[in-house]
Formats: C-alpha cells, sequence, structure tokens
C-alpha cells in the first residue's frame, strides 16, 4: 500500500460542497482507503486573471493502484463534479492533484510527482502540515522547511 496526499481546490458552485463530495467519492476508489483529510481553508487565488477565492484541502490515501491509475479514478471524479477544462488556471468546480505518492519521483507525460510548484502554494502546505507536521519530502526536505520558505498568501481554516 502506497500512502499519498491529494490537494482539493474549488472556488465555483458551493466549494466546500465540491470538496465534501470528492471525498465522499475518494472514499469510493477501488484498492484505497481515505486515511484523513485536514481542515477545510478559504484561499485568495493565486494565478493570472480575477477569480473567487477558494477552499483548499488535503486529503491522505492508502492504495495498492499504481499513480496512472489512481489519477484516472481522480480525474473521473473531477469530470463527474463538472470540470470544464477551459482556460488553463481558470475557475474550476473541483481540482483534484497527487501531492505525494509515498516516496516515489515520477517525471511521465502525464504526471509530476511530487506536485511541482507545491512549495511556492501554502494553501497546500499548511494543510498537508495539518495532516502530517514532520513529513519528509522525497528528496529529503522536511516539510518544515518548505513552509518556512513559502510566499504567505491570505489563508484561514474555515
Ligand atoms: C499560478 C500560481 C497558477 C499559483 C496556479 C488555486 C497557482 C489557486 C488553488 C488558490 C490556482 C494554478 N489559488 N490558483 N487555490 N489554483 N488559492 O487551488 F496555484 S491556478
Ligand atoms: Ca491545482
Ligand atoms: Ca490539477
Amino acid at each position: 500500500m502506497t500512502r499519498c496526499y491529494i490537494g482539493l481546490g474549488s472556488n465555483l458552485a458551493d466549494p466546500a460542497g465540491q470538496l465534501r463530495s470528492a471525498l465522499d467519492r475518494m472514499a469510493e476508489i477501488p484498492d484505497t482507503a481515505l486515511c484523513g483529510c485536514s481542515s477545510f481553508y478559504a484561499s485568495a487565488p493565486i494565478g493570472p486573471g480575477e477569480q473567487p477565492d477558494y477552499v483548499n484541502a488535503v486529503a491522505c490515501l492508502e492504495t495498492a493502484l499504481d499513480a496512472e491509475s489512481l489519477l484516472d479514478a481522480l480525474q473521473a471524479i473531477e469530470n463527474q463534479h463538472g470540470r470544464e477544462r477551459t482556460l488553463r488556471w481558470g475557475a474550476r468546480t473541483l481540482d483534484l492533484d497527487i501531492l505525494l505518492f509515498g516516496n516515489d519521483q515520477i517525471a511521465s507525460q502525464r504526471l509530476s510527482v511530487p506536485h511541482p510548484r507545491m512549495a511556492e502554494r501554502n494553501f497546500v502546505l499548511e494543510p498537508l502540515a495539518e495532516l502530517a507536521p514532520a513529513l519528509i519530502m522525497p528528496d529529503g526536505t522536511p516539510l518544515p522547511q518548505l513552509l518556512a520558505q513559502c510566499p504567505a498568501n491570505r489563508l484561514h481554516r474555515l
């Protein structure tokens, strides 16, 4: 079994409801257990353009799937939640990112794990630290060190 951490985000159509529903669906992924979720956080949008505030969280899964099969299952859940892929980095009903997949480092066409920009995003690191405060990244960097170096962005626990 592989312990993985999944980033959840939504800023459209009842974001907290989208995250709750996504957690229910994630608990039903075959050969996979949902073993925890952080608090939900309201967070100012980062990136190009104007868009609504986000609700973000991080969940922990234990899975016997390989990373690509887990990605397939997560993308199916995004699609069930009406995810539209129009603008890159645009507002979305549901975004599910594989942040960490055990200690694997994956660079394939479909997947980059650890998530290549998680160290710059407090809306990822803060909820991850709530679940796993002493986590060590696959490259040996302690999570608390990433947190200390992460740019500030408006974020509060709901
Ligand atoms: C550029 C910089 C693009 C940072 C993106 C989220 C980025 C977001 C999210 C918040 C995006 C990717 N802002 N912006 N939460 N996703 N607060 O989940 F994250 S678009
Ligand atoms: Ca994302
Ligand atoms: Ca994504």
